[in-house]
């Protein structure tokens, strides 16, 4: 069984930024304003832990695969002494840094992989993530000659598992809350240009995510707002979070739960535009804003991955 789990990846080092920038935007190098307002959020969160977290995730995907896979026909094929490796293997590549996701077909490619299950860390389809990650697996592939077949997980907003765990960490907040029953639940998500939402995949699987949420909690209050929308001049989707708080704060509530529902880890996106810019509205506005922890690598999240790669891969038997 091989897998390709990949992930956006972040810079390791202040050098990096300005590479990893002009890769996201496409080989255009960002203006020195842009590039400098992108080093001031990194310095300020101190480091995205992003990377570790991505490693962390496809270590224990691995591991949870092996855990529940016959071993006997890799054990007839081990030589006494040998490495002991399970049956699956998990490759990791990610969108924007090293190891990128052509870095990591090039390996898979010479090890000798012939077919393969690709899963993004990113639990809703979108035009501007999940399917560009899929094209930078299909161009490299297409550069190597095409050395082996792979299917996608495409989405597990819905997963069982998945609203669970997100679950979980909601009702975890709301035992913070001094009255749950007048407090708001925000979802949110990362903002994609009005142009690439016009289907209504992405923000529709992003109010199911919600809603699904709402319903096994019993949230009386719940809404869903994004963040994070890009330095360009075409519309993106809204309202953006800080805009919601404000709207909020006029409606006469006190304390706003918010949950980032769109990332499975923590990262700048997560650091900056929630525990600090947010955070700071929240704090004009005399709103409690308490913001839920992520999934990254524990236990719950990774079954999930587990059990939608493991379902994918039967495809191929
Ligand atoms: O921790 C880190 O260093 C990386 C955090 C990070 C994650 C992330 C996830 C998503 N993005 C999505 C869409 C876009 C679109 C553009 C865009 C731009 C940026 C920039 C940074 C950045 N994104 Fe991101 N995103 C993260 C970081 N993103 C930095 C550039 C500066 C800025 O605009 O803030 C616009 C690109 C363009 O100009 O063409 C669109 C989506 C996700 C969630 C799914 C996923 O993880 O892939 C959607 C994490």
């Amino acid at each position: 069984m091989n897998i390709l789990f990949m992930a956006y990846g972040t810079p390791y080092q202040r050098h990096e930024i300005e590479p990893y920038y002009t890769d996201i935007r496409r080989g255009r190098a960002p203006t020195k304003e842009l590039l400098q307002e992108l080093e001031e959020r990194y310095h300020l969160i101190g480091r995205s832990p992003l990377n570790e977290i991505t490693f962390a995730q496809a270590v224990r995907l691995e591991a949870a695969l092996n855990a529940t896979l016959p071993l006997y026909p890799q054990l007839l094929q081990a030589s006494p002494g040998a490495r002991v490796r399970g049956p699956a293997r998990v490759y990791h590549g990610t969108k924007h840094w090293h190891p990128l996701i052509r870095e990591a077909v090039e390996a898979m490619a010479e090890d000798g992989v012939r077919q393969a299950v690709g899963i993004i860390a990113a639990p809703h389809y979108s035009a501007r993530s999940t399917a560009e990650y899929q094209q930078k697996v299909q161009e490299a592939l297409a550069e190597l000659g095409n050395p082996f077949e792979i299917r996608y997980v495409e989405e597990y907003f819905d997963h069982p598992g998945y609203i669970q765990a997100v679950s979980t960490r909601v009702g975890e907040q709301r035992w913070r809350l001094v009255e749950p029953s007048k407090a708001l639940f925000l979802f949110t998500a990362h903002s994609i240009p009005e142009r690439a939402a016009q289907d209504g995949r992405y923000p529709g699987q992003i109010r199911s995510t919600a809603e699904l949420v709402a319903q096994r909690l019993g949230l009386e209050h719940w809404d869903t707002a994004w963040q994070s929308a890009g330095r360009t001049p075409e519309p993106w989707i809204g309202p953006d979070i800080n805009q919601k708080l404000e709207e909020v704060a006029a409606q006469g509530y006190k304390e706003v739960v918010v949950t980032a529902v769109g990332f499975p880890s923590d990262h700048l996106e997560v650091y900056f535009d929630l525990d600090y810019e947010a955070q700071n509205t929240a704090q004009k506005l005399g709103l409690r804003l308490l913001r839920t922890r992520s999934l990254n690598a524990d236990p719950d999240y990774i079954e999930v991955l587990r059990e939608v790669v493991a379902r994918k891969w039967a495809e191929f038997c």
